[in-house]
């Protein structure tokens, strides 16, 4: 991992997000802060989706005790007992996880919690873990949260369909917003490695092979391995505890300093599919160094259309691209086609590949 290049910096004319040192890798930090009540915020989005995929949001209209009620539920449901905890489990995708993510052999230092955000689209089982097990006080603030939150996702999206210039503002909210819409919301939770959770590891757990060199003794866990969202786009929010990282586009690792006043935007494969690869979904991961003292818990929000949703790339930037001799670059599909093949791969996989026309 290395520094942004400074250069990179001056080109988009970005104060960069914050600073943070560490004795392996020094940087100046990461890309693109939006203030979304700026006039040039569309334009500003974009480019910032185009050059990483990935932004952070300020003045984002989210009041701090909504998204800190939360996490102090959060905290509280990760601190029950393991027994009381994996009631919830295992995750069908939904309900309470811990070290295994996903369906096909990855681990992290990680518990999580995945859950429906609309019209109820989980398994009985989740849906009476929510509603028993979850308790009202987390509900609450839950619901209070993702209402919150998804007002902030239609305006991103908003202001994404702005700045690319097409004229249905609302082209890519209506989207995720639609009354059947697949978005979810999940809870992960980084326990420091000092402490026994999310398991009682020894040297020989399959976690600790995922261990993250940084080439001067010290020793970070993969908390959650690299990928790209399937989705349009997640909204991530988290503690002031640091861990996620971005992949630059030519390939280098970033760390994000945290800030738990802020949200951060990663693009998904699927707005990557409707920009015709325009805008390209961001990899990213999350590491737990060795120095945490405290736990990391984020909450992401994924934006996500309904199943049966064709996905194809807008016919407006279609054809502005056709004029000049472009063509789709991937095959259509529907969102539950393509959930249903991401969930039959690894987390780093490359998912977008197999829908690519060649
Ligand atoms: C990554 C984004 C979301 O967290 C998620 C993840 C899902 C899971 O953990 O159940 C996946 C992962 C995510 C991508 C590939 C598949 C599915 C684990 C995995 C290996 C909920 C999602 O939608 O895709």
């Amino acid at each position: 991992m290395v520094g942004l290049p400074k250069s990179a910096l001056d080109h988009l004319g970005a104060s960069p997000i914050g600073t943070r040192k560490s004795p392996t890798n020094s940087f100046d930090g990461v890309p693109d802060v939006v203030d979304l009540s700026a006039a040039d915020a569309c334009f500003r989005i974009v480019r910032a989706c185009e050059e990483y995929g990935f932004f952070k949001v300020v003045k984002h209209g989210v009041p701090p005790e909504v998204s800190a009620r939360l996490e102090e539920e959060a905290f509280g449901f990760f601190g029950l007992p393991q027994d009381v905890k994996e009631e919830g489990g295992p995750p069908d995708p939904f309900g309470y996880g811990t070290r295994m993510i996903g369906l096909n052999g990855d681990v992290g230092w990680v518990e999580f919690l995945l859950l429906p955000t609309d019209r109820g689209n989980a398994s009985e089982k989740a849906n009476s873990f929510f509603h028993g097990c979850l308790g009202e006080s987390f509900r609450r603030a839950m619901e209070e949260y993702t209402a919150r939150v998804k007002e902030l996702t239609v305006e991103v999206l908003e202001l994404i369909a702005e700045g690319l210039g097409i004229k249905e503002r609302d082209v890519l909210s209506s989207m995720a917003m639609d009354e059947r819409n697949d978005g979810c919301f999940r809870m992960n939770h980084y326990p420091p490695l000092k402490s026994k959770a999310p398991h009682e590891h020894s040297e020989s757990d399959t976690m600790l092979g995922s261990t993250m060199n940084t080439g001067d003794g010290r020793r970070n866990l993969v908390g959650f391995g690299e990928h790209t969202d399937p989705q349009i786009i997640s909204v991530l929010r988290s503690n002031d505890t640091a861990g996620l990282e971005i992949r630059l586009r030519d390939g280098r690792w970033v760390s994000v300093p945290s800030d738990q006043s802020s949200f951060f935007v990663c693009v998904g494969d699927t707005l990557q599919v409707l920009t015709n690869g325009r805008l390209r979904s961001v990899k990213h991961r999350v590491l737990v160094h060795d120095v945490n003292e405290r736990a990391r818990l984020s909450m992401i929000y994924f934006g996500s259309p309904a199943r049966d949703k064709k996905i194809s790339p807008l016919p407006w930037l279609l054809k502005s691209e056709e004029e000049q001799g472009g063509k789709s670059m991937y095959k259509e599909f529907t969102w539950g086609e393509y959930k249903d093949s991401a969930y039959k791969t690894n987390l780093s996989h490359d998912r977008l590949s197999l829908f690519e026309i060649s």
